[in-house]
């Protein structure tokens, strides 16, 4: 399987690097400290077509592969985790639904506007006692008439405070557990429908976690995505190009933090000649520069199967598993580098180790990764 980035790619790469090294770096402490983005950095992103990169030529959007759109994760990503968290859950969770199980009038509804970044898409899964056990959940929808009755409490919504449209999965045969879930398309504003808390989180502080409540809110019956109870399968395969964008994710922030702390083990010095002459460093610098590489092939590899149609489930699965256990392994070490200087908020390696520890949580724990791993590999899959 070839995933080589070819020259049209890689001009979508250099777009996504140049945007970061301009509009992100000089921006993600500052937002790291505030909890929250500046609108016109999300608004100058939606001109410039970030988050319609997967949504397709027809609906305003770039119509670009999953390949394509990793690459760019990965760049806007070492810029900053908290808006790449933000474009990555709009793109492969909402875009990518729309496109894929919308009907014409979804499409024609919601794409344009997702396209151009008017309306931020969330999608929402998780509930207060289902994380893991996704299949689980409890916030119900009955129908009624022409609408569902939503009644419920989701939880660890990204993008909740800035969204437009909701992804939301709800129980519509409590009997049916996991075959008895539907997708709702749940428009911001509707009565009884509320954004709860935003999280106060460890890392990657600056997106916009919440909750979302549920009391009784009538959701259009035209607004189910795909069938009736057939949500499940939608959430699972949704979250095969999720987790892809995660290990993107993590890719940029390790090699952020690599690059902090090659230049910053070039410059410091001690016992005479800096410390990126010694050779317990350079074991660390060897380490982190042989598992960023070996992480961006396996994103790489995942979302070139994607691309091709094919099932990727235990690929992206894998390329999440390494990929984010890899850059929290690379932040440690960069910090570790820096010494005491790492350990403050006055260099960037501080907040680069808190942002890669998500990675090994949302979309699915580490531990859900190896389940799913070792399922798809006794398969013979
Ligand atoms: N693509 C398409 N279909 C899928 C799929 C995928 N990636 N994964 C599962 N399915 C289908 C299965 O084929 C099965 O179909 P049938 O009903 O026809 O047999 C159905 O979905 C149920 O799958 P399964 O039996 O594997 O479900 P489980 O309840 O055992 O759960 C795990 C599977 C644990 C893998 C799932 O619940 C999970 O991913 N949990 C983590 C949730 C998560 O990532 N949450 C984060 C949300 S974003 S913050």
């Amino acid at each position: 399987m070839d995933f080589e980035l070819t020259e049209a790619m890689t001009e979508v790469r250099d777009a996504a690097r140049a945007f970061a090294e301009k509009r992100l770096k000089p921006g993600a402490a500052a937002w790291d400290e505030d909890e929250a983005m500046p609108p016109e950095v999300l608004a100058e992103a939606g001109r410039l077509g970030f988050f319609g990169l997967s949504v397709p030529e027809e609906f305003g959007g770039a119509g670009l592969d999953p390949l394509t759109v990793s690459a760019a994760m990965e760049e806007l990503a070492r810029g900053s985790a908290a808006f790449q968290g933000c474009v990555g859950v709009h793109g492969s969770l909402v875009c990518t639904a729309l496109a894929r199980f919308g009907t014409p009038e979804q499409k024609r509804r919601w794409l344009p506007r997702l396209a151009s970044g008017e309306c931020i898409g969330a999608y929402s899964l998780s509930e207060p006692s289902s994380g893991s056990d996704a299949g689980s959940l409890k916030t119900s929808a009955v129908l009624d008439g022409d609408s569902f009755v939503v009644t419920g409490t989701k939880s660890w919504v990204s993008n909740g405070g800035l969204a437009g449209l909701f992804l939301v999965f709800v129980s519509t045969s409590p009997a049916s557990a996991s075959r008895g879930i539907s997708c709702l398309l749940v428009e911001k504003g509707l009565p009884g429908f509320t954004l709860g808390k935003k999280e106060k989180k460890l890392g990657l502080r600056a997106s916009d976690t919440r909750e979302l409540a549920f009391s009784a809110c009538r959701v259009p019956r035209a607004a189910l995505l795909g069938s009736l109870n057939g949500g499940f399968k939608i959430a699972m395969s949704l979250l095969d190009g999720g987790r892809i964008g995660i290990g993107a994710q993590a890719v940029g922030i390790a090699q952020a933090a690599f690059e902090e702390a090659a230049s910053y083990a070039k410059a410091r010095r001690q016992f005479g000649k800096p410390i990126a002459e010694f050779q317990l460093i350079q074991a660390k610098i060897a380490d982190m520069a042989m598992n960023i590489d070996a992480a961006r092939l396996l994103v790489r590899r995942a979302a070139a199967r994607l691309a091709a149609g094919a099932r990727c489930s235990k690929e992206a699965s894998m390329a999440k598993l390494f990929a984010t256990t890899a850059a929290n392994r690379v932040v440690y070490d960069a910090l570790q580098i820096h010494g005491g200087n790492g350990y403050v908020r006055e260099y960037p390696v501080e907040r680069l180790f808190r942002d890669a520890r998500a990675g090994e949580i949302y979309e699915g724990t580490s531990e859900i990764q190896r389940l799913i791993i070792a399922r798809e590999a006794l398969r013979g899959r």
